[in-house]
């Protein structure tokens, strides 16, 4: 067969150029723009504009706009075709958008910009290059030297100078160690079963993360929800680059200096987690699936009778109707609503799996299908048919959840569930997962925008695949608030992009029941709480496999001090309740259980912080203690498995939690306490290591100086009204404080302000420590008359005396380094002053 001419011309035109070096260059290029188009880079500064709130830089073809929303936080979007891309986000919160203040224009030879209260930012004039610093000149972030953006046809990336004592945290549950250092990571929610400590990518995709470095911490919000990765110094030694496939270049940077203000200032940014109802936060048992009936009643009345205290129990999939979402199957569930009535009376809350996808079932009187349809609520195909992959029911179609009206068209499904007192309800699989080799909807598949804040248009699949999973759980929540309107609601998501905390909490998918699955989970909650998902878990005893006894223990014992604690597992593994490794085990892990529930007031206060400043539940060291170290590195990145549950216990599991060698627990400067035992640890102006010896009875606590915790008596279940005093335990030291939030833990009455917030302080001199105890603040009536204080740091006797009375003895625990005494509570402050006996 005879060529084309004019192919065997090109191809002749070929060999000459590869003759010569600038003919094989040619020929790169040639290639290059063959796959990816133009190659677009920023030159120097042709124009510029100070606009009120910040600048306006022409640079080739590209428009930068930079602005100040407040005096810590400026957005920077960059158009390179002439104008900027449109101005919309799932992510970020309109009234944050809209914010701005106004800045000075600060311009001199080498660059355009402007100052705020806090910020200088500058444009170098004959690069382009991207400049922010502190107003001390500390640079916080800036483009690299010699790497300008880049632009190839729809798809960019950006490169940051990374200097080598900068540490980076944050992109949700991305696997790997805490410091995102020499990593790289590609954000595409991807349904990731049998991840293991390298999978890249799983299911969220959270582009947040914070530079912290030295005692200055900022945060970069990239809110780009293509396909896109990060690169901390991974691909080029010095350099950390961030981009995507699509999509605008729109990214925000949070000024701290401390990092406690740049998460508040995320929280500002794309929202707060909402405040959860409190049985949440009990222990909750799971399992694919409790498939019948009897064996959920039987899973509830063994936890009654063991005293095993919970709050919850998960039905999984098989308790539908061929795995179709919103039906049960009637065989295996027959009384389905007297069961949530008698599992009610057993102070047990039920969730329900509701996958997204919705059985393709046409004329079959399915209603989720056919209203679906009726509203033109399924996502289609590129020439207009619905789109129909294999899930869990068969052939599938799924709800267009980037449209309003489908969103709200899903929230009404729940009714049913909703008026017979399904308490929580569970959306998995909306990666979207599908059962075909891309694991996912085909990429051209387009999705319908129509949405307040948005232009009404198409876009393809990239574009929408990282938010479908928020906008699911999105229309959970918002669907459930309309049907309840006072309840909170609790859903619980796989997949989720920046800001869908808003919606739902999460947990990190699909672990194994190995220790270095444990291990991993520390680092991984800690990163999403960071990430703005501060109320998150991990499956307790790992999904895939089944644990060994003490892997269940250890697991359990940690959960203890993580803000959702769920035994989860899959389907075919052994059992996995607390029970099932006898009676030593078993009641091992009960005492943690039973720990959580004492420590109750204490979460729930912390969780309360989270909801009005997005602070996380579980916390790096840094955050509590950025100057520990000499130089003010991170102390995490020395200690690794230690982490904060609230503001005040440091948890310090074993590094390697298999391991019975001893280890080196390192407590920040200043005087610690064993929560266990009461005594006093380590004390000082110096960080302090303590050598700690593996014993599966004790998973290490410790309390730091100036702490006062309330804890209440043990419950079974959360809707169990306390029995007994509030106790206050009271560990003296600089800095003494604590406080106490209460509300009803069911309702939306606390937004009305029906709640109570105490406030403590304490005060040592010599040996007498003065207690105060505010009065309660707020018009929610607590369950307790009287307080119990337990002050720590006395081995022996002692008086205490309210003011004008008589004193009286203390009881003496010298056992627990502490002495005891009980007042009512009638609502007034009061100060109470203990003093050793001499
Ligand atoms: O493809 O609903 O991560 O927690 O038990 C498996 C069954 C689907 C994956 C979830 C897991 C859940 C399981 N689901």
């Amino acid at each position: 067969m005879n060529a084309h001419p004019a192919a065997i011309k090109t191809s002749l035109e070929y060999q000459e150029m590869c003759n010569d070096l600038r003919g094989m260059l040619l020929l790169f290029a040639i290639f290059t723009n063959l796959s990816f188009g133009s190659v677009a880079k920023l030159g120097a500064v042709s124009n510029s504009k100070a606009l009120p709130t910040g600048v306006r830089v022409t640079s080739g073809s590209a428009i930068i706009e930079i602005t100040a929303l407040r005096d810590d936080v400026v957005r920077i979007r960059i158009g390179p075709n002439r104008q900027l891309p449109e101005d919309a986000s799932w992510a970020a919160l309109p009234s944050a958008r809209q914010a701005k203040v106004n800045v000075t224009a600060a311009s001199d030879s080498s660059g355009v910009g402007f100052t705020t209260k806090f910020l200088r930012v500058q444009v170098e004039r004959t690069t382009s290059r991207i400049v922010v610093k502190d107003l001390q000149g500390n640079i916080l972030q800036e483009d690299a030297p010699g790497w300008p953006v880049e632009f190839h046809d729809a798809s960019f990336r950006i490169y940051k100078t990374m200097p080598d004592d900068e540490h980076y945290f944050g992109l949700g549950d991305k696997v790997g160690p805490l410091d995102r250092r020499q990593q790289s990571f590609t954000l595409w929610n991807t349904d990731a079963f049998g991840f293991q400590e390298s999978t890249d990518p799983i299911y969220k995709s959270i582009p947040f993360f914070l530079a912290v470095r030295g005692a200055r911490a900022t945060g970069i919000f990239f809110d780009d929800t293509w396909r896109s990765n990060f690169d901390f110094g991974k691909g080029h030694h010095g350099i950390y680059s961030y981009g995507a496939e699509g999509g605008a270049i729109d990214y925000y940077l949070l000024y701290g200096p401390d990092a406690k203000h740049v998460l508040s200032s995320y929280a500002w940014l794309t929202g707060a987690t909402p405040l959860p109802p409190l049985w949440a936060f009990g222990y909750q048992q799971s399992r694919y699936s409790y498939e019948t009936e009897a064996r959920v009643r039987e899973i509830a009345d063994k936890l009654r009778a063991d005293k095993i205290p919970s709050d919850a129990i998960y039905l999984d999939i098989d308790y539908q109707q061929n795995n179709r979402p919103f039906t049960v199957d009637p065989q295996k569930f027959p009384h389905f609503p007297q069961m949530l009535e008698d599992l009610k009376k057993q102070d047990f809350r039920i969730v329900t799996i509701t996958d997204l996808h919705i059985a393709h079932l046409p004329n079959a009187g399915y209603a989720p299908y056919d209203s679906g349809m009726a509203g033109d609520h399924f996502v289609k195909n590129p020439d207009g048919s619905t789109y129909v992959g294999p899930v869990w029911p068969g052939p599938s179609v799924f709800p267009e959840f980037t449209r309003q009206s489908t969103r709200e068209w899903w929230g009404t499904l729940y009714k049913d569930f909703v008026s017979q007192g399904v308490a929580g309800f569970w959306n998995d699989m909306n990666e979207p997962a599908v059962f075909v080799p891309s694991k996912t909807m085909p990429e051209n598949t387009p999705h319908r925008i129509d949405e307040p804040g948005f232009k009404t248009r198409v876009a393809s699949h990239v574009e929408i695949h990282d938010v479908f999973g928020m906008e699911n759980c999105r229309a959970t929540y918002e669907g459930l608030l309309k049907l309840a309107p006072n309840q909170r609601p609790f859903v619980l998501t796989r997949a989720s992009y920046a800001g869908g905390q808003r919606f739902a909490s999460t947990w990190t998918g699909d672990n194994s029941s190995t220790w270095n699955h444990l291990r991993m989970t520390t680092p991984m909650l800690l990163n999403l709480g960071l990430s703005g998902f501060a109320f998150s878990g991990a499956d307790v005893g790992g999904f895939a496999g089944t644990p060994q006894p003490d892997l269940l223990t250890r697991w359990i014992q940690l959960a203890t001090f993580q803000p959702i604690d769920r035994n989860h597992t899959e389907k075919g593994s052994a059992d996995q309740e607390p029970w099932v490794h006898g009676p030593e085990q078993e009641n091992n892990r009960r005492r943690y259980i039973e720990e959580r529930y004492r420590l109750l007031p204490y979460l729930y206060t912390t969780a309360e912080e989270m909801s009005r400043t997005g602070l996380p539940i579980v916390r790096p060291l840094f955050l509590e203690f950025p100057n520990a170290t000499s130089d003010n590195h991170p102390l995490d990145i020395d200690v690794g498995s230690q982490f904060l549950f609230g503001p005040d216990l440091m948890v310090a599991p074993a590094p390697y939690p298999d391991s019975l060698k001893p280890y080196e627990v390192q407590l920040p400067p200043g005087d610690w306490y064993d929560y266990w035992t009461g005594a006093k640890v380590a004390s000082g102006e110096k960080i302090s290591v303590i050598a700690v010896k593996p014993n599966l009875d004790t998973l290490p606590v410790y309390v730091r100086e100036g702490t006062i915790i309330p804890v209440q008596p043990l419950t079974q279940s959360t809707n169990e009204v306390p029995q007994g005093p509030l106790t206050l335990r009271v560990y003296p030291g600089k800095n003494c404080k604590g406080s106490l939030y209460q509300d009803d833990g069911k309702t939306r009455n606390y937004l009305k302000g029906d709640f109570m917030r105490m406030q403590f302080a304490c005060e040592a001199a010599g040996n007498s420590v003065k207690v105060h105890i505010g009065a309660h603040e707020g018009t929610y009536k607590p369950w307790w008359l009287q307080i119990q204080v337990e002050v720590y740091g006395y081995d022996s006797t002692a008086t205490y005396s309210l003011a004008n009375a008589a004193p009286q003895a203390a009881i003496a625990d010298p056992e627990h380094h502490r002495v005891l005494l009980t007042v009512a509570d009638d609502g007034q402050a009061k100060d109470i002053s203990v003093t050793a006996a001499p």
